[in-house]
Parts: structure tokens; sequence; C-alpha cells
């Protein structure tokens, strides 16, 4: 009984496996084409819409904002985005809320989807200057 449920386990594990594998693997098989978009890569943030003011950007999973900053001023990136532009080809999650202490972020959340932009966050569930946190996945 219990190893049947090991080898249940087991299984789905390797599917698990198989899928996070074949992500790098595609883009391995792009790797040509993908070198442009590489250099202008990462996940932007900017401080106005229409992405205008402060631009900072991340190329992967930031739990925390509070320590980033705009490349124009002095302040952080926390609760000051207002438009972005996805150019990883990652969903990009923005959330509310930095990380708990289970590493977890929260509060409202927007997904980005790879290679769009959004001018304007107001209109979305992660509204105009709320994000906290980004996780690529
Ligand atoms: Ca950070
Ligand atoms: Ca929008
Ligand atoms: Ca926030």
């Amino acid at each position: 009984m219990s190893i049947t449920i090991r080898t249940a386990l087991a299984a789905v594990a390797l599917v698990g496996g198989t899928a996070l594998a074949a992500v790098p693997a595609a883009s391995a098989a792009d790797s040509a084409p993908a070198a442009r978009s590489a250099q202008a890569g990462g996940f932007h943030m900017y401080l106005d819409d229409d992405y205008k003011g402060g631009w900072a950007h991340v190329t992967r999973t930031d739990k925390d904002l509070r320590n980033n900053y705009w490349d124009t001023e002095d302040k952080n990136v926390d609760n000051d985005t207002s438009s972005v532009k996805n150019q990883t080809r990652h969903y990009v999650d923005m959330y509310q809320n930095v990380a708990n202490a289970r590493g977890r972020c929260t509060g409202a959340n927007t997904t980005s989807y790879p290679g769009t932009k959004d001018p304007n966050l107001s209109n979305d569930a992660i509204k105009d200057n709320r994000l906290s946190c980004v996780i690529f996945r």
C-alpha cells in the first residue's frame, strides 16, 4: 500500500520535473533570435504612465521592491510603479505586498504576460502605485 503511494508521488514529481526542464530547453532552441530581446530583456517598471518618469528593471523574481531604486531619483520603487513592460519570456506576477514571513507575496495581484506591456496599471487589480513584489514564473 505505502509502496503504491510512494510510486504515485514519484510519478507526480517526475512530471513536475519534466515540465520545469522543458522551459530552458525551449529557450535554448530559440537562442539565436533571443539574443536581441535578452539584451533589452527584463521586467521594466516606470514611475509614471506611458513608460515615463523613473525607470527600474528586474531580471528575476524580486519579492521586495523597497531596496530597488528609480534611475532618475533617490526614491525606492515600492508603491510607485505606474506602467510596465515585460520583455521576458516569463509570466510575471505583480503583487501589492512584499513577501511575508513565509516568503509569499500577498494582496491584489495582476499577471503580466510574456512580451506585453501596460501603459497604465490603474485599471488592473494591482492598481497604480501599489506594486511591491514581482514573481517570475
Ligand atoms: Ca528588491
Ligand atoms: Ca492597465
Ligand atoms: Ca504595495
